[in-house]
């Protein structure tokens, strides 16, 4: 008895870190601002084919319109009501896109915006996307409804109001993020509106939640509204499944506030990762990927169990939140692929893949100007499809870094190396490293000036592998790079640094 009682406490009080994808898929992607129409399609089409456990997606609750500038990304953190309409579409198409995803096994994560609610400067003169009333400056949202008594404007001790020292952990958590209506979570009625919206998303059919801006609010107060959350909706999740969380908390050390504090509420996004890996990458500060040899908590990062890791997010490939200089974006190709490789290769961490849209990136003095531009738009403000070329790129400038042959390919050789641990690892004490998953696959990278020609122990079953990054194993043709194992596991890698990827990837699926 006692023992089963403990039993159903450790899977209770662990059930949120897990993902809830479908066993062998391992990572999910951000299709950032995309559509639900468009992600319900790509679900069907593409995520499933290729092994995609889920998708972020932008933030479903209805927002203020904002016109100057003009349809900024940024509205969708500025939420008027629980309301699911937005740029990407309507509740029925949400509905729908959560379904059709779901009868795919590639499932949805919300973006929950839960913080706050819109700048404390609207008026009741702006709109929102789905035409709710509101008046910021009175404090009213009548669509929820919340009042002044939902909000912390009493509890915040800044004089301006808003958050002026990121080492004050107090003003951080109860003052406005960058003018933005900071919501009393304290009191019950307001966890009970947000769970309310939370639930209704489970009931749905969604797989969990991306907390927003989670440092802004006390772990206490969230864990009071993730204990309000529902189990998982049967028709596609197991009895007792919890909401998979990750929170957003930016850590890059020396903040009052720490990333540990929330992992009793569920996993927390790493940005050390990213910053750390675009430093080695680009080769900065005297970093080289021969150090990369104890990557993850040997860099100090959390515990892999509680991490979800990503090379890039909405947010820092343009320039916003914190840390982004050295972050790798898709407008470095050659080293983006590289560093997501590495990434999708290595056991460390949950992983999200990015995937974007392109904007007129024009910097003076040092920072973007367009850092704003929403997502590609006609003029009346309506996203554009995601269209589809015949190489199976994406147009209407989506990005679709998942779609790149070498990123979809990375994330088939995390499934296939599921489970099997790190091993073989060879450096030269320089840019040039390989490491293997048990004997299920073996990446090579050359980051030197110089060619790469060594023989590796890879821990694989002896024969002719394709290397899925130029190229892949289309049934019993090979269109890229062919690699021999030979009967000791061993086999020769020879790299150009001026060959278009730098890098060689092999696994058991590829074997000819
Ligand atoms: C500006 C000034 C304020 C001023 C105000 C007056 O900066 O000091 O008081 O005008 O009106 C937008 C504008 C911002 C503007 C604000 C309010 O960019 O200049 O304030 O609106 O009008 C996104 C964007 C923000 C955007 C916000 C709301 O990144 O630029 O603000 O949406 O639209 C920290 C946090 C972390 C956060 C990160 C960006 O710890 O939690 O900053 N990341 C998440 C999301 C992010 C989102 C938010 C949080 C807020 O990933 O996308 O911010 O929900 O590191
Ligand atoms: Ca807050």
């Amino acid at each position: 008895m006692r023992i089963l009682f403990l039993l159903a406490t450790v899977a209770l009080g662990w059930a949120q870190y897990n993902p809830n994808t479908r066993p062998g898929r391992t990572s999910i992607v951000h299709l950032f601002e995309w559509s639900w129409t468009d992600i319900a399609l790509e679900c069907e089409r593409y995520l499933a084919p290729n092994g995609f456990g889920g998708v972020q997606i932008s933030p479903p609750s209805e927002n203020v319109i904002i016109t100057n500038p003009w349809r900024p990304w940024w509205e969708r953190y500025q939420p008027i009501s629980y309301k699911l309409c937005s740029r990407s579409g309507n509740e029925d198409e949400f509905i729908d896109m959560v379904t059709r995803c779901n009868n795919v096994s590639v499932h949805i994560y919300v973006d929950a915006v839960i913080n706050h609610m819109c700048a404390s400067g609207l008026g009741s003169e702006n709109n929102a996307t789905c035409g709710s009333y509101f008046n910021a400056k009175t404090r009213d949202f009548p669509a929820v409804p919340y009042s002044g008594w939902d909000f912390n404007d009493g509890k915040c001790k800044t004089g301006s109001g808003g958050i002026d020292n990121y080492g004050d952990l107090e003003q951080v958590r109860d003052c406005r993020l960058v003018s933005l209506l900071d919501l009393a979570l304290e009191k019950d009625y307001v966890r009970s509106k947000i769970a309310e919206y939370m639930n209704y998303l489970i009931d749905i059919g969604v797989a969990g939640f991306r907390i927003d801006a989670a440092k802004h609010m006390w772990p206490g107060d969230m864990k009071a509204i993730l204990d309000k959350l529902k189990d998982l909706n049967t028709d596609w999740f197991s009895l007792g499944s919890r909401p998979f969380i990750y929170q957003e908390v930016i850590d890059l050390g020396g903040e009052s506030i720490k990333s540990s504090e929330y992992f009793g509420n569920g996993r927390v996004t790493e940005f050390k990762y990213g910053a750390k890996l675009g430093t080695v990458i680009r080769k900065w500060n005297g970093e080289k990927m021969a150090y990369l040899r104890n990557w993850g908590e040997g860099w100090a990062f959390m515990p892999s169990d509680k991490a979800l890791v990503f090379v890039d997010n909405h947010d820092n490939q343009r320039g916003h939140g914190a840390g982004g200089a050295s972050v790798l974006t898709f407008w470095d190709p050659r080293q983006y692929k590289m560093a997501t490789g590495f990434m999708l290769a290595h056991p460390y961490g949950f992983t999200r893949v990015m995937s974007s849209f392109r904007w007129p990136r024009y910097f003076q003095n040092g920072k973007d100007i367009n850092d704003w531009v929403g997502p590609p738009s006609f003029e009346d403000g309506t996203t554009k499809p995601v269209t589809i070329n015949p190489d199976t790129t994406c147009g209407n400038d989506w990005v679709c870094e998942h779609r790149w042959r070498q990123i979809r390919n990375m994330v088939i050789f995390r499934n296939v190396v599921d489970g099997q641990p790190f091993s073989n690892w060879w450096d030269n004490n320089s840019n040039q490293v390989a490491f293997g998953r048990g004997n299920k696959g073996f990446i090579v990278f050359n980051n030197d000036d110089w060619y790469l020609n060594v023989t590796l122990q890879t821990g694989l079953p002896a024969g002719t592998y394709c290397d899925v990054i130029s190229g892949q194993k289309n049934d019993d043709y090979c269109t890229g790079l062919e690699i021999d194992v030979a009967n000791d596991g061993t086999a020769n890698f020879q790299i150009s640094n001026n060959d278009e990827d730098t890098f060689i990837a092999i696994h058991v699926d590829a074997k000819m």
